[in-house]
């Protein structure tokens, strides 16, 4: 009976297989049909998209001998095991019976689930949400004098990897949070992996690392019901930096339109930290780099960065790769301030080991050395994205480290958080963390160990692998730390008297800031600490932000409807910093979303669509095309968007070509489509203007489109809106516009 039953199931399987290589005849009784018409014959990987080749990186057993990427995805035509064995059937475990118990002997059904068990690994533990491309960079040789780092030299080109991220949220976190951001550069110079492991704020919030557990704590959701997630607005955040007031520089940045960029291609960067420079003659200097975007420093307004979060959570995520994969190559050039390597380590006063300290441009200017072209978007998320791992000590000859202490922490921790993170000390095997220059480490065995060492001696002397590897000197390119001394002092758990003024810079700051952009900071605080529920929390962070500016503690504690604090301290006199406001500049509009409302009834508009093109194409911008419904609209022009999947806050400018009437879904209930006949314009569209009006977004209409800027309760004349006869005249006129990125004359100025 056993063998008669094996032989049915055989059978069964045979016709199975047999049924999976011959495709069903057309219309065979009893077949439905099939929802695409799968291929006919057996057919290898699908190719890879032009813009998605694979990281080239060397792998650690072919390093430096040319070899290629050992980089293992998808082979052969037919489904397998992780063994390699075909399979014939993945749809059905393995029973005893039709309907029968699954056989612990199902070996395909125990792998594909143990493997999807494990599918996840930990986040990072800050930083966890964020995305990332590959790049570009072109030295500019101006570094000469400074740094001897080779790829910083003239025309040296290094490709590169470049990682943005939100520093409280947890992987699947939103966007557009208030939060710093993170900005990791990897460079694969000839010479050594490069980390630039930024942020899009120049400061920290603490300058000693042993409180990175502190800060992170505090500002992490509360750890009894894990809320709010990736926000500062909750009491333990504001408990804490209220109580620890070198955090005060850094909260002023955080509360500013800089913890709310309006892309990343439109952020900063900055690598905090002072580092030490060394030249080709072994002369030091201290220095902080800069990274400087193409497209000029932008933000969103807070109602828009919170309407983003429900609306698209994955708003800079999307924008970063449609930028790239449309061909508007996000740029950011990079900048050093150099400054003397004194035994202070001063500069005009200024603590350059102090994290929390910046120096103003206008006392040191950022001097370009390079560009970084961002230029393709990851083919995997996990594999490059998720399993980049970033370190502040990866750094070539000519870049070394200073003897700031918050510096010094991260050069252990990095390493540290890899190990459970990416499980083991052989992460650097990961494609996209290997070197491109040589490895030749003596590091051996290991979880995850995919090199296949030769050699017997991996230890040093030794003659039996002859001596190998041999140990380089300056002359060919060594890594050698700058002989820097020591201060001869006690051990001591102390900060120097220099790190203790909290609130000069902070003032500097908001001091150095336009009007509008203060009312910003302003509302920031009031917000967030409008969500404290403890009033002593409130209260004390009132009296640190008396001692930073009168002005600013007034306004908040009105919001808060809390008395104003005096300041403690006396409060310093300081000189404005232009070049830390966004206000005031004209910046290139590339790869800026414009939204075109349409309407597919009136020729017109569409008209005005067509003759708009070309224009719009040679200004970079992207249009984003609106109408009532999805589909071609007519030969050779689609909408992009529906009323229904439009919401003003992804364009950075309107255009209104019609006035559409309301469609069919264009009302929630039927109370309101009771009332529709008062309505004579989708309401949608009208939304839709209203709220790029109220976010300070430049607005041009024509032909019918005038109409719906009426009934949106918006005129000629009001700034920042366009009426004209000619869709080109009014389309001229946004664009110059829209290089200020907002028309900042809309809002209206509470403070002084
Ligand atoms: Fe950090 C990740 C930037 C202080 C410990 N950090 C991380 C990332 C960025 C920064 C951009 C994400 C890297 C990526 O995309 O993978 N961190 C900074 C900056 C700091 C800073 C600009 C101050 C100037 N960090 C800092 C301190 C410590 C850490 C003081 C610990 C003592 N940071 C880490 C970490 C992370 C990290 C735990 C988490 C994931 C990772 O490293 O790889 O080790």
């Amino acid at each position: 009976k056993p063998a008669k039953v094996v032989k049915e199931a055989l059978d069964k399987a045979v016709e199975k297989v047999a049924d999976l290589v011959t495709p069903p005849a057309p219309g065979r009784p009893g077949s439905a049909p099939p929802p695409v018409d799968p291929p006919s014959e057996p057919q290898g990987p699908l190719p890879r998209k032009p813009d998605q080749a694979s990281p080239a990186t060397l792998s650690a057993t072919g390093a430096g001998t040319g070899a290629a990427a050992d980089v293992r995805e998808q082979q052969g035509e037919y489904l397998t095991t992780a063994q390699g064995a075909r399979l014939y059937d993945t749809d059905h475990s393995l029973k005893a019976g039709e309907r029968g118990p699954t056989l612990l002997q199902d070996h395909h059904l125990r792998e594909k689930i143990t493997h999807f068990d494990h599918e996840r690994i930990p986040e990072r533990v800050v930083h966890a949400r964020g995305s990332a491309a590959h790049g570009v960079f072109v030295g500019y040789g101006t570094a000469s004098q400074v740094c001897k780092a080779g790829f910083l030299a003239e025309g040296a080109t290094t490709p590169v990897f470049t990682r943005f991220s939100t520093v409280v949220g947890s992987r699947g976190s939103a966007d557009t949070v208030r939060d710093t951001r993170g900005f990791a550069t990897k460079f694969y110079t000839d010479e050594g992996t490069f980390d630039l492991v930024a942020n899009n704020i120049p400061v920290f919030f603490i300058q000693d690392g042993i409180k990175f557990p502190d800060i992170i704590h505090a500002a992490k959701p509360h750890p009894d019901r894990e809320i709010p997630q990736a926000q500062s607005a909750h009491d333990t955040f504001w408990d804490f930096v209220s109580l620890h007031t070198e955090a005060t520089h850094h909260v002023m940045w955080h509360m500013s339109d800089r913890g709310v960029p309006r892309s990343y291609r439109m952020m900063e960067g900055f690598g905090v930290h002072t580092f030490r420079l060394v030249n080709a003659d072994g002369v030091t200097s201290l220095a902080k780099f800069h990274w400087k975007p193409k497209l000029g420093v932008h933000s969103l307004l807070w109602e828009e960065a919170q309407l983003i979060n429900g609306v698209d959570p994955d708003f800079h995520r999307r924008d970063l790769a449609d930028a790239i994969e449309s061909g508007a190559f996000p740029q950011f050039e990079l900048g050093i301030q150099v400054f003397p390597d004194t035994p202070e380590q001063t500069f005009e006063g200024i603590d350059l080991l102090d994290p929390t300290k910046i120096v103003p441009e206008e006392l040191a200017p950022v001097q370009a050395i390079g560009m970084l072209t961002l230029n393709r978007n990851t083919t995997n998320f996990f594999a490059e994205t998720e399993q980049v791992a970033f370190h502040v000590g990866h750094l070539p000859p000519g870049i070394d480290v200073t003897d700031d202490p918050l510096l010094q922490a991260r050069l252990f921790s990095y390493l540290d958080t890899q190990l459970s993170r990416l499980g083991g000390p052989n992460f650097g095997q990961i494609p996209i963390n290997r070197p491109h220059a040589p490895v030749n480490d003596m590091f051996r065995d290991g979880f995850h160990q995919h090199a296949v060492h030769s050699g017997v001696a991996p230890y040093k002397p030794n003659t039996l692998d002859g001596g190998c590897p041999f140990m380089a000197g300056a002359d060919v390119g060594a890594y050698i730390e700058v002989p820097q001394p020591v201060a001869e002092s006690v051990k001591r758990r102390e900060s120097p008297t220099s790190f203790q003024d909290h609130f000069t810079q902070p003032r500097l700051f908001y001091r150095s800031l336009s009007a509008v952009e203060r009312e910003h900071v302003v509302r920031a605080f009031t917000f967030e600490l409008g969500k404290c529920y403890e009033q002593a929390i409130k209260e004390r962070q009132l009296r640190v932000l008396a001692n930073v500016d009168a002005e600013l503690c007034a306004l908040v504690a009105q919001g808060l409807g809390l008395p104003a604090p005096e300041a403690t301290v006396p409060v310093p006199e300081v000189t404005p910093s232009p070049a830390l406001s966004q206000v005031g500049q004209v910046w290139p509009v590339e790869g800026r979303m414009i939204g075109i409302v349409v309407d597919a009834d009136d020729p017109d508009s569409l008209d005005g669509l067509h003759q708009l093109r070309s224009t719009i194409d040679a200004a970079g911008l992207t249009p984003l095309i609106i109408a009532a419904r999805g589909g071609q609209l007519e030969d050779g022009l689609d909408a992009q968007r529906t009323f229904l999947t439009a919401r003003s806050i992804e364009f950075d400018a309107l255009l209104v070509a019609a006035a559409p009437p309301p469609a069919p879904d264009a009302l929630p209930n039927r109370d309101a489509k009771a009332a529709a006949p008062a309505v004579s314009v989708d309401p949608r569209v009208v939304l839709m203007v209203q709220e790029c009006f109220r976010h300070a977004k430049a607005i041009g209409a024509w032909g019918t489109g005038r109409n719906a800027l009426l009934e949106a309760g918006c005129a000629e004349g009001d700034p920042g809106v366009v009426v004209g006869d000619t869709p080109a005249e009014v389309f001229g006129q946004v664009v110059e516009l829209l290089g200020a990125h907002r028309v900042w004359e809309r809002f209206p100025a509470t403070v002084a």
